[in-house]
């Protein structure tokens, strides 16, 4: 991101794909703790209004229907996709805001229609690679990186016309510490880049944001960061939907985003899982907008 791009900042207070809701919440909190300042502080121009995808009405053309809430989602989806294609084409720098992770197909579904050969960066304590058959738990949060890479029965090009497949090689997981028995098995199968915690603590949090950068910059036209405030340890984040011990402290985190910046590669991001309801005085929002800021910038000194 450089300063002359525009932001386009696009809310979506959506919460139906995660277990419980409260995601929702999610875009309203972080203005209110300083979001829109923070940019304005850092240089950075918002290509105003600041929109927002909120729909009332939910289609039924609904392909994954045992999938819960399957309708509500692909609606806000298809909804998302349009809005972030638009901005994309126009050059701005589509910033994402959730809701749950289950958007993240709306924001696949925008870039790859726009053209972009995208290669796609998810930080999660999940991976969010289950399909309809493999699902534990039937939540649409859990499936958006296999419907992104084309191995869920959903394809992105039913969400938006003109989607296309993400590319497997250039799709890398950073700070996983669950996964299902059918994720680990299509990470293996394809391939997948993918930097539990494990290899985080044996080779440092610098090193897998350098290698990350070089597998999904090289050979694509743009990177899509997806970051799931799960990625962070618990006692850092509470204020998430399904929190998993063993994740990235405050200091790798931010570290990650200072590194994401300075790499200069990222085009898109979206930041989602963040749940105001199951915060503990806003700890876990003011964390996301702390981390937002090093990611377009913002330095100590
Ligand atoms: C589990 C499932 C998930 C986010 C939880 C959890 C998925 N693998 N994703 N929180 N962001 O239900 O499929
Ligand atoms: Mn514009
Ligand atoms: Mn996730
Ligand atoms: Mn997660």
């Amino acid at each position: 991101m450089d300063k002359s791009q525009l932001i386009s900042l696009i809310k979506v207070p959506f919460g139906y794909g995660a277990g419980r809701m409260g995601s929702e919440l999610g875009p309203e909190r972080l203005l209110r703790l300083g979001l829109l300042e923070q940019w304005k502080e850092l240089g950075y121009v918002l290509d105003e209004p600041s929109r927002i995808i909120l729909k009332d009405q939910w289609s039924d053309k609904a392909m994954s229907v045992h999938m819960k809430n399957a309708a509500k989602v692909l609606s806000i989806c298809t909804a998302l996709a349009s809005e972030v294609k638009l901005k994309r084409a126009e050059g701005h720098f589509p910033f994402i805001l959730g809701g749950d992770h289950s958007i993240t197909m709306g924001s696949l579904a925008g870039l790859t229609a726009a053209g972009a050969r995208l290669g796609v960066i998810w930080m999660d304590a999940h991976s969010d690679l289950n399909t309809e058959e493999t699902t534990p738990s039937r939540n649409m949060h859990g499936i958006p990186l296999a419907v992104g890479l084309g191995r869920a029965a959903l394809k992105l090009s039913d969400i938006y016309e003109g989607a296309a497949d993400i590319d497997a090689a250039k799709t890398v997981l950073i700070a996983a510490r669950e996964l299902d028995p059918g994720e680990k098995e299509l990470i293996k199968e394809l391939g997948i880049h993918c930097y539990t915690m494990h290899e985080i603590d044996k080779l440092g949090i610098q090193k897998v944001i350098d290698e990350a950068v070089d597998i999904t910059s090289s050979g694509t036209d743009g990177v899509h960061l997806s970051f799931d405030i799960d990625s962070l340890d618990p006692t850092e984040a509470p204020g998430t939907g399904t929190p998993v011990q063993g994740g990235l402290s405050y200091r790798e985190a931010h570290f990650a985003m200072e590194l994401l910046y300075e790499a200069g590669m990222i085009t898109s991001c979206d930041f989602v899982e963040v749940n105001p309801r199951l915060d503990r005085m806003n700890r876990t929002s003011k964390l996301a907008v702390d981390l937002i800021g090093s990611l377009f910038g913002k330095r100590i000194l």
